[in-house]
């Protein structure tokens, strides 16, 4: 597939997309999360992928949906429309490790973008915030939601209520973000990270991401079931005999995804 708004590539076993509109300071619009879409799904049936980097640029990761796409669209429009979630379902739906790499700006869908990832590393310049209350509108894309799981009541009504953005600093205290790195060297942290994630058995890394998405879904005792039944299917695997022959005979495992 031929990407307009996407630059798509591979670092052996790891995907790295970059949002690419930098004259919109990567708007989300529909086409983008088209391609994103595209790509997403292109990696996860791609079974020499372990996991995928998401990043901007270093001025922005992204600063939102695309305001002058939206801005003419009715209620109507957008309810018959079910306005840009088809595509943006799709990151939800993804089932290998996904980072983002925030540099600059992570505005509204674009903090939501962030947060339906699996982990968010930010630079030291990255800003986070929620400000679609200054268009008349409110979060779409999770924001309401899975802001208030990460940094709490009182930080997600500041920010959502009163625009106001939180710098990397205040994110990773919050806990909306994993890890604070010098820009210059966030996506080389990321892609280690992506790294290490795919050289691990991804049968197993992939039972891990969807038991702690269960911690956000489901009461304690059905996640905690959910962790049994995944926990003891990992004992069907060849790659976990490897793992636990690997560590008593004191050498590096092979896993073979099986
Ligand atoms: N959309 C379209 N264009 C944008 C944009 C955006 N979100 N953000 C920036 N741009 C464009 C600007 O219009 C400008 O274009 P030109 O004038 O050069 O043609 C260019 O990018 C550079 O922007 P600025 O000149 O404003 O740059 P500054 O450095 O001065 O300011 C800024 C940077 C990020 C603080 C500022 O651009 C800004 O406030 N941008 C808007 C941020 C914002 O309000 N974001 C929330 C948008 S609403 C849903 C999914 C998602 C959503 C909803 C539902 N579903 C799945 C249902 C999400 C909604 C939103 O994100």
């Amino acid at each position: 597939m031929n990407f307009t708004c996407l630059i798509v590539e591979t670092r052996d076993k790891v995907g790295l997309i970059t949002l690419n509109r930098p004259k919109q300071l990567n708007a989300l619009s529909d086409v983008l999360m088209d391609e994103l879409a595209e790509a997403l799904t292109a990696f996860d049936r791609d079974a020499g992928i372990g996991a995928v980097v998401l990043t901007g640029s270093d001025k922005a990761f992204a600063a939102g949906a695309d305001i002058a796409g939206m801005k003419d669209l009715g209620w109507m429009d957008a309810y018959q429309g079910n306005l840009i979630s088809r595509n943006w379902d799709r990151v939800r739906e993804f089932r290998k490790p996904l980072i983002a790499a925030v540099a600059g700006f992570a505005l509204g869908g674009g903090c939501e973008l962030a947060m339906m990832c699996d982990m968010i590393f930010a630079a030291d310049n990255a800003q986070f915030g929620q400000p679609e209350v200054k268009l008349g509108i409110l979060p779409g894309a999770g924001g309401t939601q899975r802001l208030p799981r990460a940094v709490g009541k009182a930080k997600a009504m500041d920010m959502c209520l009163t625009a106001r953005m939180m710098d990397a600093q205040e994110a990773e205290r919050a806990g909306l973000v994993s890890r604070v790195i010098p820009r210059e060297r966030l996506l080389d942290e990321a892609l280690s990270a992506a790294r290490t994630m795919a050289g691990f058995s991804l049968p197993v890394v992939m039972m891990i991401k969807e038991s702690i998405q269960r911690a956000f879904e489901v009461p304690l005792a059905e996640g905690l079931l959910f962790e049994r039944r995944s926990f003891h299917a990992a004992f069907g695997l060849a790659d976990k005999q490897e793992g636990m022959a690997a560590f008593l005979e004191k050498r590096p495992p092979n896993f073979r995804n099986a």
